[in-house]
């Protein structure tokens, strides 16, 4: 499968060529005309199943997919949010089936269990993109995928954690996201083959949901189980269940960052400012804007025009001082 990796710049170039284009009459239109190669003039309407609003990243995911899916881009949006809920998510889908949309895009929440309902639109002429989390189905089932490498995203995470941490005994518990989904899978793949041959030990792993409350609540436990002395270091799939895992560390009479290091995955602001404060050690970065792209890709979708069946976003890294160099300019 082909992989084309784009840098947030490139990312902003894509979003302009994919809002302007030549009308029949040769002359340039704007969004609102373009009605992503339908009709000039006609609005979009887009269905789009988004996973819930279980972190940070979410927020910023979906306030980039409803800028770039607005009306004055020639879109009319039907926005539902699953609650992390995968049957919701499915029958999400069913209904914008049934109401005819012109195309429809997912985040889906776990990777398998797509086939039927994709195979659905497929069937009723309604192309589909994904954005964000991938699938485990045919990709002969959705037109084109955008996100970001999950396990690159991992193995960055886990490279730093070796470098650091590699050469003495540390005890590692994970904070794992959402069961079945392809973060979750991936970034613990990542991680782990980063890690092999080192002396970090996994000595537990658990599910807290990608939120704050679900990282809090099985950092409790794990503290209850291994006590402060028996953790040195928590690897934590998102953000937020990192920040949740500050507050069961600081409650435990530990200081989060010193006495147990932590890595997180996301880079939203909240998370970065923990960087910034010496709470968190290190966040790999997961780009979540990516309207303009999915509303690029459904705009060349629907005109027809061959696009890329895999595009991906390239994230960073940083560690504390590169944290202070870029949080006044975070756009999330
Ligand atoms: O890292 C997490 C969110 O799918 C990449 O989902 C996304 C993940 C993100 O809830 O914060």
């Amino acid at each position: 499968m082909r992989k084309r990796f784009l840098s947030t710049l490139a990312l902003a170039g894509v979003a302009a060529f994919a809002l302007t284009a030549c009308s029949s009459d040769g002359g340039e239109t704007d969004s609102s005309e373009m009605a992503a190669g339908d009709t000039a003039g006609d609005t979009v309407t887009v269905g789009f199943a988004q996973t819930g609003s279980e972190s940070g990243w979410r927020s910023a995911n979906t306030e980039s997919m409803k800028a770039a899916f607005s009306e004055e881009n020639g879109f009319e949006l039907v926005f539902n949010a699953a609650d992390n809920d995968t049957a919701a998510q499915i029958a999400a889908v069913r209904s914008f089936i049934n109401q005819g949309v012109d195309a429809i895009v997912i985040a889906p929440i776990v990777e398998d269990g797509w086939d039927d309902v994709l195979q659905e639109a497929a069937d009723a002429g309604i192309p589909v993109i994904l954005e964000d989390r991938t699938v485990s189905a045919s990709d002969d089932l959705y037109a084109a995928w955008v996100g970001l490498d999950f396990e690159a995203e991992g193995v960055k995470a886990g490279e730093w954690a070796a470098a650091e941490y590699g050469d003495t005994e540390t005890k590692m518990v994970v904070l794992e996201g959402t069961t079945g989904s392809a973060p979750a899978n991936d970034r613990a793949t990542g991680f782990d083959s980063a890690i092999e041959g080192t002396m970090i030990e996994k000595i537990d792993s658990q599910t807290g949901d990608f939120t704050r409350d679900g990282g809090k609540t099985v950092m409790e436990g794990f503290l209850q189980k291994y006590g402060v002395d028996g953790i040195d270091l928590v690897y934590a799939h998102n953000d937020d269940m990192a920040l949740g895992a500050i507050e069961a560390i600081e409650a435990a009479g530990a200081v989060p960052g010193e006495d147990i290091k932590i890595i997180s995955i996301d880079a939203v602001h909240d998370g970065m400012q923990a960087l910034v404060d010496g709470q968190i050690n290190y966040i790999v970065e997961c780009n979540p804007l990516l309207g303009d792209l999915a509303a690029g890709l459904v705009t060349d979708v629907l005109a027809g025009n061959d696009v890329e069946k895999t595009v991906y976003v390239e994230d960073q890294a940083f560690d504390q001082a590169a944290a202070e160099a870029a949080l006044p300019d975070r756009a999330y």
